[in-house]
């Protein structure tokens, strides 16, 4: 059931245009043009683009080749991560003058329980104004927020006033919103999974609602069950201020796709130095070690050792990643992308350094 009273107060907020906004608040000439941060290089992909370029089509993770030739005089800018970081420590000290009860699920986008809040504030939804405005004061940059009683719904609403919106998603309307919400909407359905809805022809809550927990779980596993549940209003997951970190990882996208071994073990030998240096300077090493591999194809392929001691050492790290690439040799004809990741870590809280890097050189 829905709960009509007492209901949690759960807050999601989320930057716009996040790194495209810093680089353009950073750097007038930027200002009001299409932008994107990350793709310039030879097969970079970029990470963000101001709404100047979403409107000819550019989007996160996109090639940039294809950006440019959506959008042709888009500008390409380098990212800095830093300044991200920066913003990120500031906008949380912001949630915090709030409440405690904080879990980011990035640098840019956290949800805040504000039922009990530090400035005995009676509505999510004046919370959430207020944070807007003091991001806004504090950062020159804009924020979008949602507002409900649970999470699913407060990170759903955030999303439908973007840039610079709030919306709110009460109890009483939840349930026909829900009907009405798009199946590639719901949060926590991926492209594949919303691909095989469209295929039972699934296309809004109100399609999903049809199927019986047994036929969910089924067709979609654990995330069917959630997913039954979710569809009726039902989310009861507490918003987590210590949700684990389970991983640590670098990763890099190839100049050129690689083939031979005596080619990409130089090319790993360099992300593990990368790699090393990420978990020292998180003061935090893992007992497995994951190669990721991406073919021309884009079949990724991951493979993993573990030890029974947190492993520490660049040497035993090196030797490691090595011998997993050698194993596996013979799965692919040629890779775009290695990656490197370190699990069942030594320090499993979240703190901003462990955030995935990917990077460029
Ligand atoms: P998002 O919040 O998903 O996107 P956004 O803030 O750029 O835009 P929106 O206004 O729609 O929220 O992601 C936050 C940042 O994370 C984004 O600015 C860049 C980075 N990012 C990547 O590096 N790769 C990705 O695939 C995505 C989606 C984001
Ligand atoms: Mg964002």
């Amino acid at each position: 059931m829905v709960p009509e009273s007492n209901s949690r107060k759960i807050v999601h907020i989320d930057m716009d245009a996040f790194y495209a906004s810093v680089e353009q608040r950073d750097n007038p000439d930027l200002k009001g043009k299409p932008i994107a941060v990350g793709g310039g290089g030879h097969r970079g992909v970029t990470t963000t683009a101001s709404y100047e370029a979403r409107k000819f089509g550019v989007r996160s993770a996109m090639p940039g080749w294809q950006a440019k030739q959506l959008c042709p005089h888009l500008i390409f800018v380098t990212p800095r991560f830093d300044a991200y970081k920066e913003v990120s420590y500031q906008i949380r000290s912001i949630f915090k003058e709030y409440t405690d009860l904080i879990e980011p699920l990035s640098l840019d986008e956290a949800f805040l329980d504000v039922t009990e809040n530090k400035k005995n504030i009676p509505f999510g939804m004046h919370v959430a104004q207020e944070i807007i405005q003091r991001v806004k004061e504090k950062t020159q940059l804009t924020c979008s927020a949602g507002v409900s009683y649970c999470k699913f719904l407060a990170k759903v609403a955030s999303d439908l006033k973007k840039p610079n919106g709030l919306s709110v998603i009460t109890p009483k309307r939840a349930i026909s919103f829900l009907e009405e919400l798009p199946i590639k909407d719901f949060f926590g359905v991926g492209k594949v999974t919303a691909a095989k809805m469209e295929s039972l022809e699934i296309k809004t809550g109100r399609d999903l609602k049809k199927l019986s927990k047994l036929e969910l779980a089924q067709k979609f596993g654990k995330s069917g069950i959630h997913f039954y549940d979710i569809v009726r209003g039902i989310d009861d997951r507490p918003v987590n201020p210590n949700r684990i970190r389970k991983s640590l990882a670098v990763e890099r996208t190839l100049n050129e796709d690689l083939e031979e071994l005596d080619q990409i073990t130089p090319v790993l030998e360099r992300i593990v130095e990368k790699f090393f240096e990420r978990l020292n300077s998180a003061n935090n090493f893992g007992r497995t070690i994951s190669l990721k591999l991406k073919t021309s194809d884009f079949r990724i392929i991951t493979r993993s050792l573990s030890k029974d001691y947190h492993i520490r050492e660049k040497s035993e790290i090196k030797q490691l990643a090595i011998e997993l690439l050698e194993q596996n040799i013979n799965e692919f004809e040629k890779i775009r992308l290695i990656g490197l990741s370190a699990s069942n870590l030594e320090k499993e809280s979240q703190t901003l350094q462990d955030y995935q890097l990917s990077f460029d050189w």
